[in-house]
């Protein structure tokens, strides 16, 4: 499959994603698929899943292991990326304030212990095989962790996730984007 990847400009009155018609919400991820527009990262991976990926267990066919999956999604998009994005909207897009408090640190750092109890289960964060949850979740908690720390010491269950996770074949994608959120950060935070 060809795609193309554009970032467009961080502002602090938000991502200049795309214009209205594409995105009312103005936020990245925004796909477009030949003309066909998508936002919500969530609802862009099935949507990739579903138009291409027919035959992949990134999103199983199964209707309750695809439930379970569909279950970690939307804990992602309703609970810890809305968290995180929450504070990051503070810090980065809404006003620009570059005050983070120790309540910001907690109100992320809660949702450690729920994936750390997810992982009781299996291998990955719905089973065990890797699906678009882990990726999901995996490219939350590692983006959140980079001002909310994470303490592997106190979460073998997710340290021994992320051993997994960064063992895929893609997994650098993530781990170079999080060493563009953590500078993205530090020059916020230092400002
Ligand atoms: N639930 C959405 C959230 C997307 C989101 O909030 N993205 C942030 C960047 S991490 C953004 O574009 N923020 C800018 C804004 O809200 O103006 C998703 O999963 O795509």
């Amino acid at each position: 499959m060809r795609y193309v990847v554009q970032v467009y400009k961080v502002t602090t009155k938000g991502c200049e994603a795309s214009n209205r018609r594409i995105n009312p919400k103005r936020t990245i991820p925004t796909l477009d698929d030949d003309g066909f527009y998508l936002w919500d990262s969530h609802a862009i991976m099935i949507y990739l899943m579903e138009q291409y990926g027919k035959t992949s267990s990134l999103y199983p066919k199964d209707v309750q292991k695809r439930a379970l999956v569909n279950q970690i999604l939307f804990f992602d998009c309703g609970d810890l990326f809305a968290r995180y994005v929450t504070v990051v909207n503070r810090l980065l897009f809404r006003g620009g304030t570059s005050e983070l408090t120790d309540k910001d640190i907690k109100f992320v750092a809660e949702n450690y212990d729920m994936v750390e109890r997810f992982l009781q289960g299996g291998k990955f964060i719905a089973g065990n095989e890797v699906t678009i949850a882990d990726i999901s979740i995996w490219c939350t908690i590692t983006n959140s962790s980079t001002y909310s720390p994470l303490d592997l010491k106190k979460y073998p269950n997710i340290k021994a996730w992320f051993g997994r996770m960064e063992a895929l074949p893609y997994a650098h994608i993530n781990i170079e984007g999080r060493k563009e959120i953590e500078k993205l950060f530090a020059k916020f935070l230092n400002k």
